[in-house]
């Protein structure tokens, strides 16, 4: 048989994408692809069954199980006593192990003997490179201050030593969780309800969805599918507020075409309607929330007219919309999303979020924000950093999230204001891709006296490293500590903990980070200082404060189950809840922003126009990609090898483009893409939107498959709109006309 054709229904059979089918489905059934890909004939009764993996294709973290022949692993499988994702994996988690052969990876320390950008490697010891590295770093922070080293960590890796990077006294990390991604939701629902709430709404009981952006289907997270499509199943009605047709829009009741960047209006206008038709929830807003008198007077403008020309929708569906939440409630899932840093105005619409999720009262309910309790584990951290006083570059962002915002960091790595940042240490995050405008991120490298890269593959930042260090895959090491609370297929509440264990040997020098850290630590003369020996005691540590261990954990098949406590509080009387805010109710008009010169309620700051001749360009997931991080795996690289360039068929027809046509992009300030793509034309985008799946066209050629292919989002956006309260990166505020032939195409008005 030929072998890609199998290899493509394979795939397909696991894409959460592809299949609409129930996820129990999914996962089995492929034992006669691996068995044959492999070699060696014969069926899985040959081979061993390794439990306690946990997936980190993607940052959801499935609990999984490893099938190992000769101790070469040949297949994963969801772990079937994971109450989280079961026995389902999605295509990317399937396709860990050729993350894992891929013989493009990083398999021992290199010094780049060549330049930044334009590497020569040489092999090096380990103890050579962490000799160099330290005495590098050390030498930085004495003569600049140990603030001067800039961290950029992604992953359950990257912990451990960005503690210890903050342990020697720097502030300066930029997690791209937090400044790219949620840390912005986080920081509004925490001056909210006073807890940030992952992407915690009871899907699976809720009787309408309320998905913002939020595009699940093509953002996959394996046990968050199961709840929404559960949910789907029981009939909840569902609404996708999105300028394009995402595949949850296809599957919507309601889709709304939203004008991009004008959501806070969408909500405000809902918000309105409910309280001016007393369609919410008076009792709970009465005994959980505070500021609603200033929050109606906040809205006082804000008509369905008023948003319905904003947003550029008809005001007859954002009341249907309203109607359909508000007849619902308590029992709907307003989706906090989860990548949230859009137009940079963030905060705001995050807040009106949360504000519309409080007067439905839909908290604590079935289909609600759902708090969860979930085990507690110890810590074994290096002991708290201690910053010089005058060091902190986040003056401005009084609600930022934990660390400092990205482009503090970049800027004054290149201004050297208020001080010189002469390191940057890349830990499991790639900021070329990562971070809008590569010219000031390259600018940036281009500007240390010294640059660290851990990671595991060749990809755009390890082209700038000067050392560059291979750490052991999730398949390979202990780390992560998943825990959680789901329910079982009996509809209980289960809290569960299950810690990240190697299905096989790290092969050649490949490292553990805790190693790689302590080892760095002791040479930087913190040596009396390191908080565990091993990455086991690490983890052995965490655990015991639950009664657990890696053995035990073991012995239950990598997962620990026990059970929980129902979230619901459905007893009208039992309905009033404390919260961690200030003043422990939830803050609809919040007086900590009003004191921060912010508008204490949610307020709609409009976004930049698209300039005439060009369109907005937004970005989102591939269902079958993680970011770029995927792009040189085989399997998934077949499945999408480069990323269709979305555009509205009106537009496409006028300006004699068809569909497959290849063209390049160029930006508002005249920068083109590197790569070309093919045109996808369809009616499922808006005319002023196009559209592109982040990730694409990575610029290391040591990438043997996935160099170059599609079109690089990052590139082409070199403007970002810092959110005024956060500090988070909005990069949806860059606008493209196409180049076919050579010749720039305009959009029409
Ligand atoms: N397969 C896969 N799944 C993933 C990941 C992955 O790499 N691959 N990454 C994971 C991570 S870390 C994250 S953070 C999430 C991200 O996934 P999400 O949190 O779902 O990301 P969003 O940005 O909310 O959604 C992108 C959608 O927003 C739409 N959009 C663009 N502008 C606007 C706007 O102004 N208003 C509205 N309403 N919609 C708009 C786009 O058309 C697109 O459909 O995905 C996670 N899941
Ligand atoms: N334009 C645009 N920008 C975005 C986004 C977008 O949609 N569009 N999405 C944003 C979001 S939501 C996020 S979360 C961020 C993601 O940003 P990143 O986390 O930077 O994204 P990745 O492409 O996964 O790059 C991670 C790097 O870690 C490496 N790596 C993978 N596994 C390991 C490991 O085990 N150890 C080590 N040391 N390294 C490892 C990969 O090879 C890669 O070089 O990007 C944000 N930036
Ligand atoms: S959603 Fe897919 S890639 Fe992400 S952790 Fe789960 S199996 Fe792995
Ligand atoms: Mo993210």
């Amino acid at each position: 048989m030929n072998k890609n054709l199998t290899r493509r229904k394979f795939l397909q059979s696991a894409s959460l994408a592809a299949a609409a089918v129930p996820l129990s489905r999914v996962a089995p059934a492929q034992a006669s692809f691996v068995a044959g890909e492999f070699g060696a004939p014969g069926s899985f009764s040959e081979t061993k069954t390794v439990t306690g993996g946990i997936c980190e294709m993607c940052f959801w973290r499935c609990q999984v199980v490893g099938k190992t022949r000769d101790n070469r692993l040949v297949k994963l499988e969801g772990n079937p006593k994971s109450v989280d994702n079961g026995k389902s994996i999605c295509a990317r988690g399937n396709a860990g192990i050729q993350l894992l052969y891929d013989p493009d990876r990083l398999k021992y320390p290199l010094k780049n003997v060549g330049k930044r950008g334009a590497p020569k490697w040489k092999r090096i010891s380990w103890d050579e490179a962490l000799d160099e590295t330290a005495a590098q770093l050390t030498k930085i922070q004495k003569k600049y201050g140990p603030h001067a080293v800039a961290m950029f960590p992604h992953g359950a890796s990257s912990v451990y030593p960005q503690q210890f990077l903050q342990y020697t006294g720097t502030p300066n990390v930029s997690a791209a969780s937090f400044y790219q991604c949620r840390g912005v939701r986080d920081m509004a629902y925490m001056t909210t309800f006073g807890f940030s709430p992952g992407e915690k709404v009871d899907m699976a009981n809720a009787k309408a969805i309320l998905l913002l952006g939020s595009h699940l289907g093509e953002n996959v997270h394996v046990s968050h599918l199961k709840q929404y499509l559960k949910g789907l199943e029981n009939g909840a009605k569902l609404i996708v507020v999105d300028p394009r047709f995402s595949a949850a829009a296809a599957k919507a009741d309601v889709w709304v075409k939203i004008k991009p960047g004008t959501d806070t209006a969408f909500l405000m206008a809902i918000m309105k309607h409910l309280l001016d038709k007393g369609i919410y929830d008076k009792k709970f807003v009465e005994d959980n929330c505070t500021g609603l008198a200033e929050f109606k007077e906040g809205l006082a403008h804000s008509s369905l007219d008023w948003a319905a020309k904003i947003c550029d929708l008809p005001a007859e569906q954002i009341k249907e919309v309203a109607e359909i939440i508000g007849k619902n409630a308590p029992n709907v899932s307003i989706h906090p999303g989860r990548h949230t840093t859009w137009h940079g105005n963030d905060f705001q619409r995050l807040r009106a979020q949360a504000c519309l999720t409080a007067i439905l009262g839909a908290y604590a309910v079935p289909g609600g924000l759902i708090r969860h309790k979930s085990m507690k584990l110890g810590k074994a951290p290096w002991a708290k950093g201690v910053f010089a006083e005058d060091c902190d570059l986040a003056t401005f962002w009084p609600f930022k999230p934990p660390g400092t915002p990205t482009d503090a960091i970049r800027e004054t790595s290149i201004t050297s204001k208020p001080y010189p940042i002469k390191a940057w240490v890349a830990w499991g995050q790639n900021p070329i891709q990562t971070i809008p405008n590569q010219e000031r991120t390259i600018k940036s490298l281009q500007n240390m006296d010294f640059v660290l890269v851990t990671d595991i593959m060749p990809t755009d930042i390890t082209m700038y490293a000067d050392i560059l260090l291979p750490e052991a895959s999730y398949l390979e090491r202990y780390d992560y500590i998943k825990k959680g609370t789901q329910w079982n297929p009996a509809d209980e509440q289960v809290q569960y903990v299950s810690a990240r264990m190697p299905l096989v040997e790290p092969m050649f020098e490949r490292k553990d980070s805790v190693w790689i850290t302590n080892e760095l630590a002791k040479r930087m003369g913190y040596g009396d200082n390191i908080p565990v020996q091993s990455v086991e005691e690490l983890v052995d540590k965490r655990l015991a404060k639950a009664n657990l261990s890696i053995k035990a954990l073991r012995e239950l098949d990598g997962i620990y189950l026990q059970k929980g406590k129902s979230p619901y509080v459905t007893d009208p009387a039992k309905r009033k809840f404390e919260f961690d805010t200030d003043s422990g109710m939830i803050e609809l008009s919040s007086e900590i922003i009003a004191d921060n010169d912010f508008s204490p309620v949610p307020t709609f700051i409009p976004v930049e126009e698209v300039p005439k001749g060009f369109a907005r360009l937004v970005y989102g997931r591939s269902a079958v990609h993680t970011f770029n991080r995927s792009q040189n795996n085989v399997w998934l690289h077949h499945e999408m090898p480069e990323n269709p360039f979305w555009i509205n068929d009106d537009n496409a027809r006028a300006m004699g483009l068809k569909d497959g046509d290849r063209i390049a992009l160029e930006n508002q300030d005249g920068v083109r893409s590197r790569n070309t793509t093919i045109i996808k034309v369809t009616p499922g985008i808006r005319k002023d939107t196009v559209y592109l799946a982040h990730g694409f066209g990575s610029m290391n050629p040591a990438l043997s498959v996935g160099h170059g292919k599609g079109i690089d989002d990052q590139a082409l956006i070199t403007k970002m709109v810092i959110d005024p309260e956060t500090g988070a990166t909005g990069m949806r505020n860059n606008f493209v006309r196409i180049i076919k032939d050579g010749k720039a195409i305009s959009f029409p008005a």
